[in-house]
């Protein structure tokens, strides 16, 4: 018998890789009466992870047993196998998958990557390991707790492995009013991708909010513990969700070292992994004005330069101080503000999807897409309902700001919503994601833009063309601009 197993009946799933995510999701697995077979690169995780749960009692016949090659590993588990992989994102996942084929893993084996992988990596391991391993990509979301207690799991891939993953990842979610939080969203990269976007939104959310904090901060003489307060009471809104609850909790904290405010010890540098990078730079490509999420970002990358910050602080020159505001007229309203730029984030969210969608080839139901986000990931909110219900009153909605309950929201609440824009910009406190959220709103419902005169600038440079009001789309005119006498041609 190995040294690491526990015992040696035959596992029905596997998973590689025990960092933070892959501990807790066996857990969960096992919790739902799998055996589980584990197995780490480095051997002594698996040792030390399964010492710890060496006195654990796991319901209907679920459990552990700890491999210490791929080989055992995937003798351990029963033909056609599942495989959960957690290893880091990018050639680590290609790796393993090789070892796994070398090892005898074959091609009616399920290797599910629950990483966060780029979706174009997902599809083009499908396509390259189709007839090796049935590679299937799947989103998971929730960090540890949600891994270990019920995370929101976005599965993309074939069809027929789904079927087969689908019992383990309806049982380990979260469950919303019964509900399981997963659903099929889509063929090879369609899950990942998904969740890329769900971390956008989520850059976009935690941005928000930290402008909504800084704005009271700066402007009332409000305590972190006071403003830990008024974030308790957002959190009792429209406004409910996981971030705003556990922002009211970290404004509350003290720090257990010098008992001042804990956010006020942390160095203002914003970590990033990736995916809301990658968001941002598919809005791009897609051409899709996901500017809040995109501000989101650069905003993270701003506060990357405390160096610089702390420089130009003492050189370049803010506003002269503004008067304070009345305090709770200035609660309610930022409550209003991000509330509405909320709404505009997610609007860019799900208009990004709806361009991928095209443009990928998949069939995205964005109803069913908030409706698993509602439980288990970290942008989980009762908002979710209302784009649920928005689009299974209208399911090809254009845009979410469309749909009449958001256009109602957004219209009670748009005079608070300028006001604190305008009382940032005033103040000199950045707000770029309220206020790109903001721009982005006046000019979607804009039906003249300025566009007209880059166009000209654009003929006038560049001979670039520029279609006419009175003229059919797709006829392209020239005014010849150096010429004396300056005519205008059909190209
Ligand atoms: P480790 O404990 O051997 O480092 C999160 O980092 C998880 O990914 C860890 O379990 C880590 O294993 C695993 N991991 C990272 N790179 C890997 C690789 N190239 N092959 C296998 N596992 C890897």
């Amino acid at each position: 018998m190995n040294a690491m197993s526990q015992d040696t009946e035959p596992c029905t799933v596997g998973l590689i890789g025990l960092g933070v995510m892959g501990r807790n999701l066996v857990l969960n697995i096992a919790d739902h009466g799998y055996r589980v077979a584990v197995y780490n690169r480095t051997g002594s995780v698996t040792a030390e992870f399964l010492s710890q749960h060496a006195g654990d009692t796991f319901p209907d016949g679920g459990g552990l047993r700890g491999c210490d090659s791929l080989a055992q590993f995937i003798a351990a588990i029963t033909a056609p196998r599942v495989i959960v992989v957690l290893v880091k994102a990018g050639p680590a996942v290609d790796a393993v998958c090789e070892q796994l084929i070398s090892a005898g893993a074959g091609p009616k084996d399920i290797v599910v990557d629950g990483g966060n992988s780029l979706w174009t990596d997902t599809i083009r391991r499908e396509r390259d390991l189709r007839g090796k391993l049935a590679f299937f990509g799947s989103g998971v979301s929730g960090g540890e707790v949600g891994a270990r207690y019920g995370p929101s799991l976005m599965p993309g891939g074939d069809p027929a492995a789904w079927d087969r993953l689908r019992p383990i990842w309806e049982a380990i979610s979260a469950k919303v009013d019964g509900e399981p939080c997963t659903t099929y969203l889509g063929p090879d990269g369609a899950g990942h991708y998904v969740k890329m976007v769900h971390n956008g939104i989520e850059y976009a959310d935690m941005q928000l909010i930290g402008e909504a904090y800084h704005l009271l901060r700066s402007v009332t003489d409000m305590t972190p513990g006071q403003l830990g307060d008024v974030f308790a009471a957002y959190n009792g809104g429209e406004l409910e969700s996981y971030l705003v609850e556990i922002t009211a909790d970290i404004l509350r904290q003290e720090d257990p070292v010098t008992g001042r405010p804990l956010v006020d010890v942390i160095l203002d540098r914003a970590g990033m992994k990736g995916t809301g990078t990658w968001t941002a730079v598919n809005a791009m490509e897609l051409g899709v004005p996901a500017t809040a999420i995109a501000e989101a970002v650069m905003a993270r990358a701003m506060s990357a330069d405390k160096d610089g910050r702390t420089a130009a602080a003492n050189v370049l020159a803010g506003p002269r101080t503004q008067a304070t505001p009345e305090k709770d007229a200035l609660v309610d309203s930022v409550r209003d503000a991000l509330y509405c730029s909320k709404i505009c984030a997610y609007a860019q969210g799900f208009q990004l999807m709806r361009a991928a969608q095209t443009e990928y080839g998949w069939t995205l139901d964005f109803g069913e897409i908030a409706r698993i986000w509602r439980g288990g990931c970290i942008i989980r909110a009762v908002f979710l309902e209302r784009i649920t219900e928005a689009y299974r009153r209208t399911g090809d909605l254009a845009n979410l700001l469309l749909d009449e309950y958001f256009a109602g929201e957004i219209a009670r609440r748009q005079d608070q919503w300028r006001e604190v824009v305008s009382r940032a910009v005033l103040a000199g406190v950045p707000c770029p994601a309220f206020a790109s959220a903001l721009a982005y709103y006046d000019a979607y419902r804009s039906e003249t833009l300025p566009a007209s005169l880059l166009q000209a600038q654009r003929d006038y440079f560049g001979a670039h063309t520029y279609e006419r009001v009175d003229q059919p789309r797709g006829r392209f005119f020239h005014l010849d601009w150096t010429a004396s006498t300056r005519r205008q041609v059909e190209v």
